[in-house]
């Protein structure tokens, strides 16, 4: 039981570490038309929804999005097409 409880935590840290996954893909997107918080925020929600998605973060200043996803789940072209259901484009 003790195993049990602590698997959660203990899972979590691996999968960011793209150690327990075979097949996590860590890339950067440039996305356009972003400009404040709420953009941001509606690009990384419809990311993150994604199957296999690890972390969806957008770096506002640079105009990026970064992620990281299992492979095997999902890919770049459906990356795109979320990015493009929040209301905006990849470059
Ligand atoms: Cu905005």
């Amino acid at each position: 039981m003790r195993f049990f409880k602590c698997l959660p935590i203990f899972g979590a840290k691996i999968r960011n570490k793209g150690v327990l996954d075979m097949a996590i893909n860590k890339e950067s997107y440039t996305v356009e038309g972003m400009s404040c918080n709420h953009c941001k925020m509606a690009v990384e929600k419809e990311v993150k929804a994604l199957p296999g998605m690890v972390s969806a973060i957008v770096d506002l200043a640079a105009k990026t999005l970064t992620v990281e996803y299992d492979g095997e789940k999902t890919n770049p072209a459906a990356i795109k097409i979320a990015v493009e259901e929040a209301g905006f484009t990849v470059a």
